[in-house]
């Protein structure tokens, strides 16, 4: 028996098992989580100036990486295409010094050291940080795949629920005494005391999973969208578009909650598109088929 022949059998014995669900859902790709779209409220009234007013949406079916690109799948991209990233090519990038609350251009700060050379390397099973709009992009490219919508994001990071929680995974910060996110406790920038157990970013997945299964929407690193920075409709804000400026959504490590909050589901920022930080990333998402008629009793996520 060829090998091919072999796979395409063992291919269909998997899915008579799997009760002949061979829908869409079972093609989601490695390390994605499919959401059937559909329609969603986005924003709020309750938060800052820039998260409403709150508008209805149809959302398309997608996928969305489980967990932000981690240092370690950004570096096989690195090793397959010779990409240089913006920092790299501009000599420096942002690092928040925390221990004078400041940032600077930290010369040599990249990817692989996020807080320049003479700091630690950054881990593998981080996310990747130190990465622009444009270098998330030429990733995406590379991986055939793309950034989320803005809305998107919150569709997800809200369990593809509009009635929201205020976190991803719930309403409170702490349950039963563990911290469900990495973000900045004390007073930023003044004080620091990492009850959360880390006061740069963490490995992915290690505060857990939201109802969809996803990991790190809040805290953690800043994630980049596809979108331009803009004011809702009907916002009375006086803003002057600026299409380098993009979206960042989900808060970071440095995050106080009596700052800036940035890790609740409907809060929105920005940055320009060749900027890179050490505590901004991104993470992947791609179209995903339609459902069929018929089909949305048999979709479990
Ligand atoms: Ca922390
Ligand atoms: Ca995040």
């Amino acid at each position: 028996m060829s090998v091919r022949l072999y796979t395409v059998l063992i291919s269909i014995t998997l899915t008579l098992l799997a009760g002949c669900k061979s829908d869409e859902t079972s093609d989601a790709p490695e390390g994605m989580i499919f959401f059937r779209g559909g329609e969603f409220r986005v924003g709020t009234e309750e938060g800052e100036a820039n998260e409403g007013p709150p508008f209805t949406v149809q959302v398309k079916p997608f996928y969305l990486s489980k967990h932000p690109v981690t240092v370690a799948e950004f570096r096989a991209f690195i090793e397959a295409t010779g990409y240089k990233t913006e920092a790299e090519r501009f000599g420096n990038s942002g690092v928040f010094n925390v221990e004078i609350g400041e940032w600077y251009l930290a010369k040599g700060a990249t990817w692989e050291f996020p807080r320049g050379p003479d700091q630690p390397k950054a881990e593998d099973n981080h996310p990747v940080t130190q990465v622009s709009w444009n270098d998330a992009q030429a990733y995406c490219q590379w991986a055939g795949k793309r950034l989320p919508a803005e809305i998107e994001w919150e569709y997800a990071a809200s369990n593809s629920n509009s009635e929201k929680k205020l976190y991803s995974w719930g309403e409170r910060l702490v349950e039963d005494g563990e911290y469900k996110a990495n973000v900045w406790q004390g007073h930023f920038p003044d004080s620091v005391n990492v009850e959360d157990g880390f006061l740069y970013t963490s490995p992915v997945g290690h505060f857990g999973a939201n109802e969809a299964g996803l990991t790190d929407m809040g805290g953690n690193v800043w994630e980049w969208c596809e979108d331009t920075y803009r004011y809702y409709e009907g916002n009375k804000t006086i803003y002057d578009e600026d299409p380098n400026q993009k979206v960042i959504r989900g808060g970071s490590f440095l995050c106080d909650e009596k700052v800036c909050h940035g890790y609740r589901v409907t809060a929105r920022s920005f940055n320009s598109r060749e900027s890179a930080t050490m505590h901004m990333g991104f993470r992947i998402a791609q179209d995903a088929p339609q459902l069929r008629a018929g089909n949305e009793q048999e979709q479990t996520n």
